[in-house]
């Protein structure tokens, strides 16, 4: 297993040149993260012009991967897929509904694609008319999230590529970039990235989250990174940069080998099956069904049962979940997205106490019947398989405790102490077959039972 390197609070980082990276102290960190790490669950929107072709070039579906990469994937020429932008037009954006679909689901941040490896724009850039300028929709989607989610209390983030398969300055440029001349310069593509950043972080206001992303290809470097994560701060000194804004991601993992100047990791599409422990902050990013942006022929729905679990999974082993809705060219969710968001919303309403705020499992044992999360005194059980007996085993030893369903706390629930551990009466049958949760209120240190369990252990791929 990789050695994770702890993402945790940093002081200052000695980089190429010797100058210092970051200047922010660990409590400064921690401070910058509360928020994130109390949220648990966001909403991640991979909406742009690639939602026009929807997975489809040429009259045949394109190859099975996201349908934002359907550019790259069908080598599209840019002056083609250019022509794609006349037909953005989505009217029906409403973004009081997409705030209020993800609210109602649970869901504490939002982040958009503000500009994919496409390098197309979902704000009026000045920099570039390679964007909503370039298309017959007036409005400012951006502007108008920013203002609902503001409304909402909830924190607006933007996701933004480093590598742009568009721009004539990224040095690893498409043969089919037919739109492109001269000799790429990165340094002033960097200056691009830094206007537009710019635009996205005085335009609307405080952003929750820079989601960089692109940052694999090798015009990009370390030193890159930490001039820009300086820059960003500079502009928005609280924001948080996930570390994807560096160099030293290890794959779909999604954390740290060595030191970056990121603040979190990002494992995409697998869950770590055991946390990296306290202090080490991290966010899963999975799509609901296979695809990142929309594709018209996916309808690989995960169930609700695997999204609520993959949620519980996360908060766990002390990681946020970040589910992903792939919007229509008309502006639209998919109707399989809206009919999962409301589901998992019916189950947060009764057990988001669950979920807010908490942390990783004390327990290191593998939890045959379910997971477990922390506030405080309380542990929450989150029962996925729920005893034919009645009697669940919990791993605690000769501790007082109070138990009771987290749906009826007035009923408290007998609890018995066995050399094995803590025994709790369950009535007959799950108030949730999802996932049923029980309360277990604990006087003093919470002491888990000794064995430790394996770290080798997989990360569970969804
Ligand atoms: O290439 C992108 C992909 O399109 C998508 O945006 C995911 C989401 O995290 N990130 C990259 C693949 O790792």
């Amino acid at each position: 297993m990789v050695a994770v390197a702890a993402i945790t609070a940093r002081s200052t980082l000695p980089v190429q040149g010797g100058e210092l990276a970051v200047s922010t102290t660990p409590a400064q960190n921690v401070d910058r993260l509360s928020w994130f790490n109390a949220a648990r669950f966001g909403m991640f929107i991979h909406w742009g012009v690639y939602s026009v072709p929807a997975g489809e070039w040429a009259g045949k579906s394109m190859p099975d991967h996201g349908g934002e990469w359907i550019m790259e994937d069908c080598k599209i020429p840019v002056s083609e897929y250019a022509k794609f932008a006349p037909q953005f037009h989505p009217e029906q954006f409403n973004a009081r509904a997409w705030v209020h679909m993800a609210t109602n689901a649970g869901m504490k941040y939002i982040v958009i694609t503000s500009k994919h490896h496409d390098g197309f724009a979902m704000w009026r850039s000045d920099l570039s008319e390679w964007g909503i300028r370039a298309t017959p929709f007036e409005r400012d989607p951006l502007k108008e999230l920013a203002d609902e989610c503001r409304h909402a209390g909830i924190r607006l983030c933007f996701y933004y590529s480093i590598m742009d398969w568009h721009h004539p300055h990224w040095p690893e440029r498409r043969a089919w970039n037919d739109t492109a001349s001269g000799t790429p310069d990165m340094e002033r593509y960097v200056a691009y990235m830094k206007g537009q950043l710019k635009e996205l972080l005085s335009r609307y206001g405080p952003i929750g989250i820079l989601w960089f992303d692109g940052e694999w290809e090798k015009p990009w470097t370390h030193a890159h990174a930490v001039d820009l994560h300086r820059y960003v701060r500079s502009l928005q000194p609280d924001i948080i940069i996930n570390n994807r804004i560096d160099k030293v991601r290890q794959g779909m993992g999604g954390m740290d080998k060595g030191q970056g100047v990121g603040d979190y990791g990002t494992p995409e599409q697998e869950i770590p099956a055991n946390g990296f422990g306290p202090g080490v902050t991290w966010e899963s990013c999975m799509t609901m069904n296979n695809t990142w942006g929309y594709r018209k022929d996916d309808h690989k729905w995960k169930s609700t049962q695997t999204l609520i679990r993959n949620l519980i999974d996360c908060a766990s082993t002390g990681g946020n979940y970040l589910l992903n809705i792939g919007p229509t060219a008309e502006g639209l969710f998919p109707d399989a997205s809206i009919v999962r968001l409301e589901e998992i919303g019916d189950w947060m309403n009764q057990n988001g106490e669950a979920i807010y705020d908490t942390t990783a499992s004390p327990f290191k044992q593998e939890i045959t019947w379910g997971r477990c999360t922390q506030k405080g005194d309380k542990l929450f059980l989150h029962v996925y398989n729920w005893p034919a007996d009645g009697r669940l085993l919990a791993p605690l030893l000769n501790q007082k405790v109070k138990a009771w369903l987290l749906r009826t706390p007035g009923r408290k629930l007998k609890c018995k102490d066995t050399p094995e551990g803590l025994v709790i009466q369950l009535p007959a049958s799950a108030p949730d077959k999802i996932a049923s949760v029980i309360v277990v209120q604990v006087t003093g240190k919470i002491l888990p039972a000794a064995h430790e369990r394996g770290d080798g252990t997989p990360a569970q791929k969804r």
